[in-house]
């Protein structure tokens, strides 16, 4: 039921270096045409890196690691493509339903399949006003129990970024800056939280992930790429358009699962469409990072 395409199969039969991508982000994250330029801008700077990329979907029945062009772009168009968290996955595999995976699901998948580490642009966290809604991403509880690095820009904007790093430690999940001391705030480099743990290469983050298996911890760790600087905005800017976007959604009336997509739409006009700037730039570059250290890796498990 796990579909591992013949090129990703190979290359860790080799031992050598794969990245996992989720898909949440491309049939659901982002606006069509930009969503495929995204995959293909991840997929393309994992090859340069000399890495597999492996993008990871449900479909017909499997939950398939390495997608096809065809396959991607299919997701892209994204009508009739649940998004599929941990919780799914039995579900959409019985019913044969396509499904785009989550970081949480796209790290349990990797995780059976034996890749290391993984991609995306934010992780999911708790939302604002999570302490009362309990509105809490399965990635969390997931990467606390997934042996998968998980290359991300910090969390979504929009979460309560504060408390997601209190349920991260709940869960023994190490949160790393990576070449940073400081907590992103996905389109801000910095969120003004503080971290106790960095590294400052690729090698120094495989280190820490053959230290946590030999260690025999369960979880994943979390490495936090700052967005690159030249598309990056400042954290003032970035608090100010949440809370716009926030309000407007309170103002709806919006509840459960419209909301994100409403905030994030909301902050890409309000920004003139430089918060989708920066969500393309640090997703390609996430994406490279984790090819990096996936490289880096591969070569101390020679
Ligand atoms: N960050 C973004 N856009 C996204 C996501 C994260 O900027 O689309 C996706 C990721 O796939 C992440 C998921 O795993 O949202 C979390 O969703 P939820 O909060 O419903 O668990
Ligand atoms: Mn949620």
């Amino acid at each position: 039921m796990i579909d591992v395409r013949p090129e990703v199969a190979k290359a860790l039969d080799l031992g050598a270096a794969v990245v996992a991508l989720e898909t949440t982000v491309i049939a659901h994250g982002l606006p069509s045409p930009r969503n495929l330029e995204a995959a293909e801008r991840m997929k393309a700077a994992v090859r340069e890196e000399g890495a597999v990329p492996a993008m990871v979907a449900v479909l017909r029945g499997s939950v398939v690691i390495g997608l096809s062009a065809e396959e991607v772009a299919s997701l892209a168009e994204g009508a009739d493509v649940a998004k599929a968290t941990t919780r799914d996955l039995a579900a959409l595999t019985a019913s044969g339903s396509a499904g785009a995976t989550t970081v949480a699901a796209t790290a349990f998948a990797a995780g059976r399949a034996g890749i290391a580490v993984m991609a995306t642009g934010g992780i999911g966290g708790v939302h604002r006003g999570g302490e009362r809604s309990m509105d809490i991403s399965a990635d969390l509880a997931e990467v606390g129990r997934t042996p998968v690095a998980v290359v991300c820009s910090g969390a979504k904007a929009v979460l309560d970024l504060s408390l997601t790093l209190e349920v991260l430690e709940t869960l023994g999940v190490p949160v790393v800056g990576y070449g940073t001391g400081s907590f992103p705030a996905f389109y801000a480099r910095r969120s003004g939280l503080g971290l106790e743990h960095r590294v400052d290469s690729p090698e120094e983050a495989a280190r820490l992930i053959a230290r946590q298996r030999r260690l025999g911890l369960p979880g994943g760790i979390l490495f936090c790429n700052p967005p690159p600087a030249e598309s990056a905005l400042d954290t003032a800017e970035v608090e100010s358009l949440v809370k716009t976007a926030v309000r407007a959604s309170e103002e709806k009336g919006l509840r459960g699962n419209e909301v994100t997509p409403f905030l994030l739409g909301h902050l890409a006009t309000e920004s003139a469409g430089r918060t989708l700037a920066v969500n393309l730039a640090l997703l390609e570059d996430n994406a490279r990072v984790a090819a990096r250290i996936a490289a880096a890796y591969a070569s101390l498990m020679d």
